[in-house]
Order: C-alpha cells, then sequence, then structure tokens
C-alpha cells in the first residue's frame, strides 16, 4: 500500500509540474517593413513574451516571403556607423520576460523577398525556439508605424 500511495504522489506532482509549464511564449504587435514597393529586402519587429518558467531562445525564422530569414541585430561600427549583424546564436528570451524586436535593434530579416511587399500586405513568419519549437504568426507590412511605438520600457 505504501508503495502504491508513493506512485500516486509522484504522479500528482509531476502533473502539477506539467501545468506550470503548460503557460507559453507569445508573440504579439508584430510588423514588417520594406523600403519600397521594389525593395528586395524587409525586417520583422514584434514583441515576444516567454511566461514560462524557463529561459527559451529564438534560434530560427522561417517564412515563404523570403528566400533567406536571418535572426540580425544593430550594431554601432567602429566609424559610429551602425551594421546589421548575422546573429548565430539567436537571442535569448529569458523566463517570465519579454524581448522586444525593435528598428534599430534586434530584428528579424527578410532577404531576397518573393514578391513586393506594401502597406496593408501580410506575411506567415515561422519562429523556432529552443524549447517552444514552432510559433506561427501572420505579420502585417506596416509602413506607418512609428519607430517607438509598442515599443515596452521594461527596466530589467
Ligand atoms: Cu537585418
Amino acid at each position: 500500500m505504501t508503495f502504491k500511495t508513493t506512485i500516486a504522489a509522484t504522479f500528482a506532482v509531476l502533473s502539477f509540474a506539467t501545468a506550470g509549464f503548460a503557460a507559453d511564449v507569445t508573440v504579439t504587435d508584430s510588423y514588417a517593413r520594406v523600403s519600397s514597393k521594389a525593395a528586395k529586402s524587409g525586417a520583422a519587429f514584434m514583441m515576444i513574451e516567454n511566461a514560462t518558467d524557463s529561459d527559451d531562445r529564438l534560434i530560427d525564422a522561417r517564412s515563404d516571403a523570403a528566400k533567406m530569414v536571418q535572426l540580425h541585430t544593430h550594431k554601432e561600427g567602429e566609424n559610429g556607423v551602425m551594421q546589421m549583424l548575422h546573429v548565430e546564436d539567436g537571442f535569448a528570451i529569458p523566463a517570465g520576460d519579454t524581448h522586444l524586436l525593435q528598428r534599430g535593434g534586434d530584428h528579424v530579416m527578410l532577404m531576397g523577398l518573393t514578391k513586393s511587399l506594401e502597406h496593408g500586405d501580410a506575411i506567415d513568419l515561422t519562429l523556432v525556439f529552443e524549447k517552444a519549437g514552432e510559433v506561427t504568426v501572420t505579420v502585417p507590412v506596416d509602413l506607418e508605424r512609428k519607430p517607438d511605438h509598442g515599443a515596452l520600457k521594461h527596466s530589467h
């Protein structure tokens, strides 16, 4: 009887732990931009919230809208010019935190657009997280968005 009780207790604990991980990684406030209708590349920005108990990482992104999709960031070069860098390791999305992809910072780069994009269009973007797996979002092309719109001021 004692053995059976232990099994039951263990199961209860496991179920509880599983429920704790049911919270998800969510993507909100996404939008994409191109410099013009003839642009061959574009970029997507969004807010990624990790409501789980474990650190996650955005490691890849895919889209039919572009031949190549990369995770980029901006860094100031020696001459003070902002440069885009391919971030091979992806972006850390800490547990219980929000990571913002925004203009002038981390972004999803769409290289070799398969069709021209203009304001009002939308693209499907699949984000690949190390732990949460694949999350597909429909990203509106928004050329009127101001750079600081939707930006959260996170103090940590
Ligand atoms: Cu870029």
